[in-house]
């Protein structure tokens, strides 16, 4: 199924245009950098590049705004972020547009990325008022041991387009209520949307009183996060994107003794139980795969399927599969908007080629849309693949809307398929057998950084702590206590007896 005509690029241009003057951004045009729409592949705005200078001012700048914002008390930081919580309920349906525009999610998905944002906010004000040391017990008499958090520094936020508005959000409020200020290298495929998170935050600074400076905003190529990320006063670098990139950024940061924070691949897998129901299961594996053209890190990208249910389950899955609507992402009835960019298509198009010269045999979809209406665009139906095994083109993540279905016979191999891979960011299980859940979800199951029962791998709620093992980086972000890698802890020793006692028993003196 296609749904209705595409918005033409001006229509996109003039909405983007609204939505922008409705936040507060007057759009200065420039040369350097390109916001394009993936709905029609075509330019919307020239935009100027950050230059090594505006880089170098943008963190002394932050640098300085920390030494003021890190002994503002938490509380009244948390009346920033408080802030700016109130203007992204005001304008959710601005930023979902430029979200939609930029990004090419649909509406409902969109919405749900500025919520995620509106969520974070408000955990982050909660923090504010929570960021616990603890009290040790001291081993000597009249003596308290405390462990102590106070603020970091200047923390390099770099993100990728998928998620161009909450992945920011995530770091940026936790940052700011944790002391510390941010420096934001968004994706180059997304600046529109960066501008438009950025002015709020300055809206809500300049409301509450507190520095402009406490956020800057770089839009620039590859370069300026290389500066971020060799620049030591940049204590922390919060990374989201490939392996390859962490690769780069998770060594050179660690040579400076900075701290890196990386949310990389995902390759989730969902094991599908003979005992599993699959009502359930069968709508929360379309979301999970489908959903947002296969371009969340936690895409369902791998379906290990009970021997004796997997021609059920595919039959299932395949009508599912069939009936997707591809296209434009603001028309309420579509489910699948476009790929980012036509790259990303040649680079589906090359994994289904070598999938299906390794004996993978495409089961539904796969087809390009929309090519005559837009050939700038990539509008692909979403991909499912019956393959024997677990090739290396199965073990790379694809980000794009393949779904790999494998079979298994006991739960032991399964469980082996499952963590065969490099990258471990999500995974679930299907099961009504709570023995299997939990030997899922135990330390011989899932060897993710997030394990499910009953509900797909991607779309996870802000409350816990985000993030993966293995290529995936190993990072924390979001709720939980992430927190605490946006902090420095202190240990501190407090003598209130009149005397000396050394630890361990030493006598001196
Ligand atoms: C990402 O794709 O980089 O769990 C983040 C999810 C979303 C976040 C995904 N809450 O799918």
């Amino acid at each position: 199924m296609t749904s209705t005509a595409l918005p033409g690029t001006d229509e996109l241009r003039a909405r983007a245009r609204t939505s922008l003057r409705h936040i507060g951004v007057d759009v200065a045009e420039g040369d350097g950098l390109h916001a394009r729409t993936p709905l029609t592949g075509g330019q919307l705005f020239g935009l100027a590049a950050a230059t090594d200078a505006d880089t170098e001012a943008a963190v002394a700048a932050a640098r300085t705004a920390f030494l003021a914002w890190r002994t503002t008390p938490a509380p009244h930081r948390g009346e920033l972020v408080r802030r700016l919580g109130e203007l992204l309920r005001e304008h959710k349906g601005d930023l979902a547009d430029l979200v939609t525009i930029e990004a090419g999610k649909i509406r409902s998905e969109a919405l749900g990325e500025v919520q995620e944002m509106i969520d974070i906010c408000d955990f982050a004000v909660g923090l504010s008022r929570q960021l616990y040391g603890r009290t040790i017990a001291s081993e000597r008499p009249g003596h308290r041991l405390a462990e102590t958090w106070h603020p970091l520094g200047v923390v390099g936020v770099v993100s990728a387009f998928n998620f161009p508005a909450a992945v920011w959000s995530w770091n940026t409020a936790v940052a700011l209520v944790c002391g510390d200020t941010v420096v934001w290298k968004p994706s180059e495929l997304t600046p529109l949307t960066s501008l438009a998170c950025a002015r709020l935050l300055e809206r809500a600074a300049d409301e509450v009183g507190a520095p402009r400076d406490v956020h800057r905003l770089l839009l620039g190529d590859r370069a300026v996060g290389e500066r971020l990320v060799d620049d030591p006063r940049v204590a922390l670098v919060s990374a989201t994107g490939s392996t390859r990139m962490g690769r780069e950024v998770g060594p050179r940061v660690a040579a400076r003794f900075g701290r890196s924070l990386l949310e990389l691949g995902g390759n989730n897998a969902a094991i599908v139980a003979p005992s599993a129901d699959l009502d359930l299961a069968v709508p929360a594996i379309v979301f999970a795969a489908a959903g947002t053209a296969g371009q969340r890190c936690t895409t369902l990208r791998r379906l290990i399927v009970h021997r004796d249910i997997a021609d059920t389950l595919v039959e299932r899955l395949t009508g599912a599969y069939t009936r997707l609507p591809v296209g434009n992402p603001f028309d309420d009835t579509t489910l699948v908007g476009p790929l980012i960019s036509t790259a990303a298509l040649d680079a589906m198009r090359h994994a289904l080629s070598r999938v299906q010269a390794q004996g993978g045999k495409i089961l539904a979809g796969g087809n390009r849309r929309l090519a005559e209406a837009a050939p700038a665009a990539a509008y692909t139906e979403p991909v499912l693949v019956r393959v024997d095994e677990q090739s290396d083109v199965v073990r790379e993540e694809t980000f794009a809307p393949i779904l790999y279905v494998l079979t298994y016979d006991t739960l032991e191999e399964a469980i082996a398929l499952h963590n065969d891979v490099p990258q471990g960011l999500s995974s679930s299980i299907f099961t009504r057998d709570q023995r299997e859940a939990e030997i899922f979800l135990s330390a011989a199951g899932s060897d993710c950084g997030i394990a499910n029962v009953n509900i797909g791998t991607s779309g996870a709620e802000i409350g816990g702590a985000f993030g993966g093992e293995k290529d995936t980086g190993g990072g924390r972000e979001s709720g939980s206590d992430a927190w605490k890698s946006y902090m420095r802890s202190a240990t501190n020793t407090i003598n209130y007896s009149t005397g000396l006692s050394l630890a361990q028993g030493v006598s001196f003196l």
